[in-house]
């Protein structure tokens, strides 16, 4: 009798991790992700997304790994003057009720050590992961970056397009 108790309370409690941990699988999600395609002969990329936290406690995306790239790091674009550069950020802060935007001119998730060149068509298996949240896993369709329109929140001086142009002639030359 004692055993069947403590089994059904070692189900009960088992039930209430798995419903827990689905709640909790539910509160972040991963939207509009998308790589850049690589540069001819550059080993880098760059991936964008929206993670929207939407659960009541805060949490941070801390890491993020590719089988695709030697190392996937979280960048902070910043400007000096006219000279955007960027750093290396440890943590990306998730508020609760909020959505955190990787996008030119904020963050992005740099790829350091491509593989093979990242191509329009081709997908970057991800994994992102969390301070609380389990990590997540995700197919990042690379696409050619849209010239326009610019979005709105985006200061025109800050968009990077040209440097997409580069490729193109590259190849011509190539031919
Ligand atoms: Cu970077």
């Amino acid at each position: 009798m004692g055993r069947a108790i403590g089994l059904l309370a070692f189900l009960t409690c088992l039930f209430c991790f798995v419903t827990v941990a689905n709640a909790e699988d539910a509160s972040i999600t991963v939207t509009g992700a998308h790589a850049n395609p690589t540069l001819l002969g550059v080993t880098t990329g760059v991936v964008y997304f929206t993670l929207s936290n939407h659960g009541a406690t805060p949490d941070a995306l801390t890491g993020a790994a590719t089988p695709a790239a030697e190392s996937a790091e979280l960048h902070e674009d910043v400007m000096t003057g006219d000279v955007m550069s960027m750093k290396k950020i440890d943590t990306l802060p998730l508020p609760p009720g909020a959505a955190v935007t990787l996008a030119q001119g904020k963050y992005h998730l740099m790829l350091t050590g491509v593989k093979s060149p990242l191509k329009p068509g081709d997908t970057v298996p991800l994994t992102l992961t969390f301070e609380k949240h389990a990590p997540i896993e995700i197919d990042v369709p690379v696409i050619k970056p849209v010239k326009t329109p610019v979005p709105s929140s985006m200061p025109p001086g800050m968009h990077m397009d040209m440097l997409f142009e580069s490729p193109k002639q590259s190849d011509a030359n190539l031919s």
